[in-house]
């Protein structure tokens, strides 16, 4: 299978090429990615002389430059990561969310269905169902009621894929992940920001009360998740995946804080984030129970490897806090 991969520079997609191209010789992964400052060819340095991958620096919202791809590459699948992801931005400019994550999103549909691509899966979020109170689970069937610009772009390009489904046939599915955490992740996010700053002996904002919950799964658990549901799941289906790991913000870091043995006296609780959803829970029972996919790795081995991951990985988060990194791609092209 030829499997083209957007987004595969960034956190959940480099960790995605990184176990597939090992894991599948005989597929080519062809990965698309336009590099914004969550891009990162440095996470893929063990793929470069690999002859089942492929790496073209192209944005997705790029009309000629991705139908040259199709027209040459031929791609069989497709794996839509390519995203802005980060919330916070979102509320500072949304405009860019909406080009990158819903019309970047219809350009990669339009030529899934004039190429005739036979499999297609968008990453989605569990953020598109808004927020929940202290009881219940996002199901597939839960309304979309997204709260900030980043999942309302993200609601937005599922309908698009929903769409494509019933007007065009394309044989798409939807996965809608919890929070994931792990190697490579951009340091802007809740743990990795956490935990660069608690070796720093920097403070570490914890918005509002810190008692905003969250579903964490390991991202590797992740990756799996999408490899079943491009190989088996149907079209026109959405696939919840979580990990049964709920956590209020407050117990995160100070899990972090704990393993660095730092002080909790870093926490400093900060103004609250805008629209900030006060709970996310998933029900994965439907992925479980028709394709066979259950997380492998329990919180606290997850946590633990991450933790180590930065510990071993300084120059990695200290180029991008330092800002070397953005001259890394100019010196480049
Ligand atoms: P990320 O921000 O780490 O990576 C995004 C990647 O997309 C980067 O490599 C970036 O360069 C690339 N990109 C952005 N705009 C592009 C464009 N216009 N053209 C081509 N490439 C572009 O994001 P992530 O955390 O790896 O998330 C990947 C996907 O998974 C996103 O669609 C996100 O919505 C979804 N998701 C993330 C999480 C999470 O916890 N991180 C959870 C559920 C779903
Ligand atoms: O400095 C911070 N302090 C803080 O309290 C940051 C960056 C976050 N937080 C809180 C906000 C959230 O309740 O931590 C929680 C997690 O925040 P983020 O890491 O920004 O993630 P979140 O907003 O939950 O969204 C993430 O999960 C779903 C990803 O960024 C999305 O791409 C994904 O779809």
């Amino acid at each position: 299978m030829r499997i083209l991969v957007t987004g595969g520079a960034g956190f959940i997609g480099s960790n995605y090429l990184l176990m597939m191209a090992d894991k599948y010789p005989g597929d080519c992964f062809i990965n698309v990615d336009s590099l914004t400052y969550a891009g990162n060819l440095k996470n893929l340095i063990s793929l470069e002389d690999r002859l089942n991958y492929i790496f073209y620096k192209v944005d997705i919202c790029d009309s000629a430059a991705l139908e040259a791809i199709f027209q040459k590459e031929k791609p069989d699948a497709i794996i839509h990561f390519a995203a802005e992801s980060h919330v916070d931005r979102s509320i500072e400019n949304p405009l860019i969310f909406a080009e990158t994550n819903v019309l970047g999103t219809i350009n990669l549909i339009n030529y899934a269905c004039r190429y005739g691509v036979s499999r297609y899966v968008q990453v989605s979020t569990d953020e598109v169902y808004g927020s929940l109170g202290r009881e219940g689970l996002f199901t597939e069937n839960t309304p979309l009621m997204p709260n900030s610009p980043y999942s309302a772009s993200k609601a937005s390009a599922d309908c698009f894929v929903r769409a494509a489904v019933e007007t065009y046939g394309l044989n798409a599915s939807i996965t809608r992940c919890s929070n994931n955490y792990g190697p490579y992740q951009f340091p802007e996010k809740l743990i990795p920001l956490m935990i660069w700053r608690a070796i720093e002996n920097m403070p570490l904002p914890l918005y509002g009360d810190g008692l905003n919950i969250r579903d964490w799964l390991y991202v590797d658990d992740h990756c799996r998740a999408i490899d079943t549901v491009l190989r088996q799941g149907q079209a026109g289906e959405v696939y919840n995946v979580g990990g049964n790991n709920e956590r209020t913000n407050l117990e995160i870091v100070k899990e972090v804080l704990r393993i660095l043995n730092k002080s909790d006296s870093l926490i400093q609780f900060v103004t609250d984030r805008p629209g900030h959803d006060r709970r996310y829970a998933i029900d994965s029972s439907k992925i479980k129970r028709h394709l066979n996919w259950v997380p492998n790795t329990n919180f606290w081995d997850g946590i633990g490897k991450t933790v180590q991951w930065y510990l071993n990985n300084e120059r990695w988060w200290r180029e991008i806090i330092s800002g070397e990194y953005q001259s890394y791609y100019s010196d480049m092209y």
